[in-house]
């Protein structure tokens, strides 16, 4: 069976940073530095790949800001999990700019799963490229020309890749873009289940369509993520900033303007009070959670005031799918307030000064902490800051200064943007943090994922094999094994598709630290499971094993 990268180079956003390999056992401020370190290299680049910088993508830029005029053309995002997240936020925030100019909205997203994905995953859309191409056919209907942004970090999402294809068979009515993280060699080239391609193979076909001006690849290298493979890190925070480098100055010429809660069991809540779009941002990083985690829909949530009316997602009120989907700051209050313990940790995230905090919050016992963004250059009274125990002040005020967006009216959306960009820095460092300590990672490698896609299967195995060093297919037992908690692989679990896999994976828990500590150490599935349940931090567990051997 052919494997993620089998025979070829690791794609880079698949690689261990060798900047965070020690991450498991950072202090929070060693950890902070370090996720800072390696964000760094979104800029200055990685190794001697074509980073932000390289002619190729500034040239590519340069002509989307020509083509994407807000008043002539349609403009669709797409992508699965963070990618189409992202694709989300940035659609809703320039579409409230066109409509603060009284211009007709443009900008539309494609979310894979739909919209209760954008904060509970649902992983396994993301393998379906026909699925993907029908949603973008219904999207772009009745439209003469759409602008199409296919964002997939990892140049792998058959989902995204479907949506291309469709685009490079029409494209007298389709300018394809390709969004990523990989050089366009390291594209994944595994046949896709129900289709003709590979991703590799769509990406050539883009080539050629590039080479005439007709499609276009964003794929800047940015190094490989702080926590392997966690692309809504780096890669996420790029794509914002590639989507935004796009749209802002095409606006600006259009209109001449120019966790230490989780470790002890406890929960993480980010409740936006009056933040808008930044506490999207909350509602963005909880969902990624689970997927990149195994995390439970519970451990991290985001509350938005007003709720789906803030959000503006296109389905409207999702509140009756279930608690998981009652995202509103009342809903906190009403449902949430009485279960609060000292365990838990509310972040507040605000604009300008620190909110109230309602009593009952207060009075519940749960710890509080506050992150505040200004962008104003006078600065408010600072409220009362003594009711939390931290507060994390983000001062953006000085970005005003600099030269491209001291025009009039734009930095207004400027500073929007870079506050959702400090909100993201900040809240991928307390979610990825709080993890760490609660022992979800191995060295840099997120070791506790759910093998609930094709790529999350095959990185699941990878994940074994980098560690345990036994053949491929060995290591694809131990996997199955623990997904099966057997260590008898019957005909009929041999020969079960791997949907059949995924779709346990997707439920059970810890199945790729049991498969890996079963394979390490040779033993019983049903003894790696024990063991883990007296040591669950992940490590600990490994190495005390390794130890006794
Ligand atoms: C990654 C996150 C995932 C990805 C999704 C899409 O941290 O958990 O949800 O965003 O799998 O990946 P890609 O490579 O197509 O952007």
């Amino acid at each position: 069976m052919a494997s993620e990268g089998k025979g070829r180079e690791q794609p880079v956003t698949e690689q261990a940073n060798p900047l965070s390999s020690s991450i498991d056992i950072m202090s929070p401020l060693e950890m902070v530095s370090t996720l800072q370190a390696c964000d760094a290299e979104i800029f200055d680049g990685w190794q001697d790949f074509p980073g932000m910088f390289d002619e190729r993508i500034q040239k590519n830029l340069d002509r989307l800001v020509d083509i994407a005029n807000p008043s002539e053309s349609t403009v669709i995002f797409s992508g699965c999990g963070t990618s189409g997240r992202l694709g989300f936020i940035t659609a809703r925030t320039f579409n409230s700019w066109l409509r603060e100019q009284g211009v007709k909205e443009c900008y539309h997203s494609i979310m894979a799963g739909g919209d209760k994905a954008l904060f509970t995953s649902q992983e396994a859309v993301e393998d379906d490229p026909v699925l993907g191409a029908r949603l973008l056919q219904e999207a772009a209907e009745g439209k003469s020309h759409v602008l199409f942004f296919g964002i997939t970090c990892g140049l792998s999402a058959p989902f995204v890749a479907g949506q291309l294809d469709l685009c490079l068979q029409h494209l007298d009515r389709f300018t394809p873009v390709l969004v990523g993280f990989n050089p366009a060699h390291m594209a994944r080239n595994m046949p896709i289940a129900n289709w003709n391609k590979t991703f590799l193979q769509v990406i050539k076909d883009l080539e050629a369509a590039e080479a005439k001006g007709q499609g276009f690849l964003l794929n800047p290298v940015v190094g490989p993520e702080q926590i392997t493979g966690s692309s809504r890190m780096k890669s996420g925070t790029a794509t914002k900033l590639l989507l935004e480098s796009v749209l802002l100055p095409a606006h600006g010429k259009s209109f001449h303007q120019v966790s230490l809660s989780l470790r002890e069991g406890g929960h993480l809540y980010y409740y936006s009070a009056g933040s808008g779009s930044l506490g999207i941002m909350g509602l963005i990083d909880a969902s990624e959670c689970p997927p990149t985690y195994g995390a439970s829909l519970d451990d991290v949530r985001g509350f938005l005031e007003g709720g789906f009316s803030t959000l503006g997602n296109s389905d409207g009120d999702l509140s009756h799918l279930g608690p998981h989907f009652q995202i509103s700051t009342d809903d906190f209050t009403k449902h949430m307030v009485a279960s609060l313990s000292a365990k838990d940790l509310v972040i507040f995230l605000c604009k300008e000064q620190v909110c109230d905090v309602d009593q009952r919050i207060m009075g519940s016992g749960c710890r509080i902490a506050c992150v505040v963004v200004s962008t104003s250059q006078t600065p408010s009274p600072p409220g009362d800051q003594d009711k939390f125990h931290v507060v994390v002040q983000l001062d953006l005020s000085s970005v005003s200064q600099c030269p491209v967006i001291s025009g009039t009216g734009l930095w207004k959306w400027a500073a929007l943007l870079y506050s959702e960009l400090a909100v993201k820095w900040t809240l991928n460092a307390v979610s990825t943090g709080a993890h760490i300590l609660k022992g979800k990672v191995f060295n840099n490698t997120m070791i506790d994922l759910k093998p609930s896609n094709v790529k999350l299967f095959h990185r699941a195995v990878g994940i074994i094999q980098r560690y345990s060093n036994l053949p491929v297919e060995q290591c694809r037992d131990y996997l199955l094994r623990a997904l099966y908690s057997t260590d008898t692989l019957t005909e009929d679990i041999q020969n079960s598709p791997l949907a059949q896999h995924i779709k346990i994976g997707a439920s059970k828990l810890r199945v790729v630290p049991t498969a890996l500590l079963a394979a390490l150490l040779k033993r019983p599935i049903a003894e790696a499971e024990k063991i883990l349940q007296q040591q669950p931090i992940t490590r600990q567990a490994v190495l005390a094993s390794l130890n006794q051997q």
